[in-house]
């Protein structure tokens, strides 16, 4: 393959990346299969991250492919706004078949960040078909990542990605962060300490008063930040202070929907059901641009009054249910049901735990955490340049030891395809204690 010019790589300015560090030594991955992506010269790297916690079902599956392929040669386009196609109502079917409660309905979006966006705006546009148009707050919590809209950040706990951008644009309060290192540090799964943190929505009710909030809306699983497992029986405690206070619970699934945590979404696995469920990158397996927002039947309902020349809800998007991407969606969630590949997570999750845990006691090892198979490791930052150990860690990890995860400042996250294997496992973790004892 040839190498790309100078004038090539200026073009293109990477999202959440160093650009100029970046192009004095690009990462270029040019094909993929499987669990592995390969680089230009043929070079093979174990992608230890789903490509970005998406691909769930491994890379290039023929079927996905094929399905895509199909697609594009047969209707490359069809609006979503008074008309449709048989493939946005056959995925639809099958994420709503694999929701639990009352999750019948989805609203497609085009990425993780626009189901923010609508998950929000449907839960405020529903408290105000009700007569209860002063619910506008919208209650996060620190630490969370709900993609890059406004909405996303207002409700995000991220300060880089908040504190460029007038940040409390969309009116929003926030929880205290579920991690407490010293109440938590090297627990393989959910964190036993911490659920009385779910009270905070009570005392920020008591601040704002309900009547002002429409939605808490919380990762199940904190996953961009660097993996943080909620502390037992949090969610419940959390979904019980909100129904007691008319306010909705949304759950961004982004990460964990899909089979991440040995389920179809963390909703199941935790027996906890929201509202409003976001979910995007593994619907398709990355394959595809996709995302959406399961919407719970008495949300839905509310907007179903007609009259019949009226629109219901003035929102969407031109690649709403896109054809491509719901042709990969049905023949993603097709693979992931044939495989069994959730259930395949669960059964790995013990041993992908272990093994990561196997690296405490490494140099400058701080906390490991893990459930389902995602796990991160943070690492001791150096003095004065945080983020720099974890980042030149990840770059040893790809160019020299031919392994691909995730860093977050100095942490180290891993989100393997759901088809690894265990000599992945074995692989992945081996290579990366080597690095850490070479530090
Ligand atoms: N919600 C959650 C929980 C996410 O993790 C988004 C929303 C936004 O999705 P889009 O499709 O708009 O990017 C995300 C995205 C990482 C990483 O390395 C995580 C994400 C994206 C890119 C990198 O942790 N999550």
């Amino acid at each position: 393959m040839s190498a790309l010019s100078t004038n090539q790589i200026e073009a293109f300015w990477l999202p959440f990346t160093p650009n100029t560090e970046f192009k004095r030594r690009p990462r270029i991955v040019a094909r993929a299969e499987g669990m592995y992506y390969f680089d230009q010269d043929g070079r093979r790297v174990l992608d230890a991250a789903a490509g970005l916690w998406c691909a769930n079902a491994g890379h290039c599956r023929p079927a996905i492919v094929k399905a895509i392929q199909e697609a594009a040669a047969t209707l490359d386009f069809a609006p979503s706004f008074q008309f449709g196609h048989p493939k946005a109502f056959e995925a639809a079917a099958k994420i709503a078949a694999l929701a639990p409660g009352d999750l019948n309905h989805v609203f497609f979006t085009n990425s993780g960040s626009e189901s923010t966006d609508t998950a929000v705006k449907l839960a405020v546009a529903y408290h105000r078909a009700r007569g209860e148009g002063t619910r506008t707050r919208i209650i996060g919590r620190e630490r969370a990542y709900h993609g890059v809209g406004m909405v996303g950040i207002s409700a995000g706990g991220l300060v880089n990605n908040k504190k460029w951008f007038n940040a409390l644009a969309f009116p929003a309060d926030h929880l205290t962060t579920t991690y407490n290192r010293k109440e938590q540090a090297f627990t393989n799964g959910l964190p036993t300490w911490g659920a009385h943190l779910a009270d905070e929505l009570e005392k920020l009710v008591a601040l704002h008063d309900a009547s002002t909030i429409a939605a808490v809306i919380v990762e199940p699983m904190a996953g961009s930040t660097g993996v943080l497992p909620p502390p037992e029986g949090y969610l419940k405690r959390l979904r019980e202070i909100a129904t007691k206070h008319g306010i909705l619970l949304i759950f961004d699934e982004v990460i964990t929907g899909f089979g991440r945590l040995g389920a179809a979404f963390a909703a199941e696995r935790f027996g906890v059901t929201p509202d409003l469920l976001t979910f995007a990158k593994g619907v398709t397996s990355g394959a595809a641009p996709m995302g959406g927002v399961l919407v719970d039947k008495k949300i839905y309902d509310q907007f179903m009054t007609g009259p019949d020349h009226a629109i219901d809800m003035f929102h969407g998007y031109t690649y709403s249910g896109h054809p491509l991407a719901a042709a990969a969606a049905c023949a993603t969630l097709d693979l992931y049901r044939d495989e069994g590949l959730f259930e395949r997570a669960k059964e790995l999750e013990g041993y992908f735990g272990d093994a990561i845990h196997s690296l405490k006691g490494k140099p400058y090892v701080a906390d490991i955490r893990n459930i389902g198979l995602a796990a991160a490791i943070d690492l001791d930052p150096i003095d004065g340049a945080a983020g720099k150990r974890g980042f030149d860690l990840m770059k040893t990890m790809f160019f020299d030891k031919d392994v691909m995860f995730r860093v977050a400042g100095d942490t180290l996250a891993f989100s393997p395809p759901l088809i690894v294997e265990k000599t992945h496992i074995d692989e992945m973790f081996g290579k990366l204690g080597e690095a850490l004892d070479a530090l």
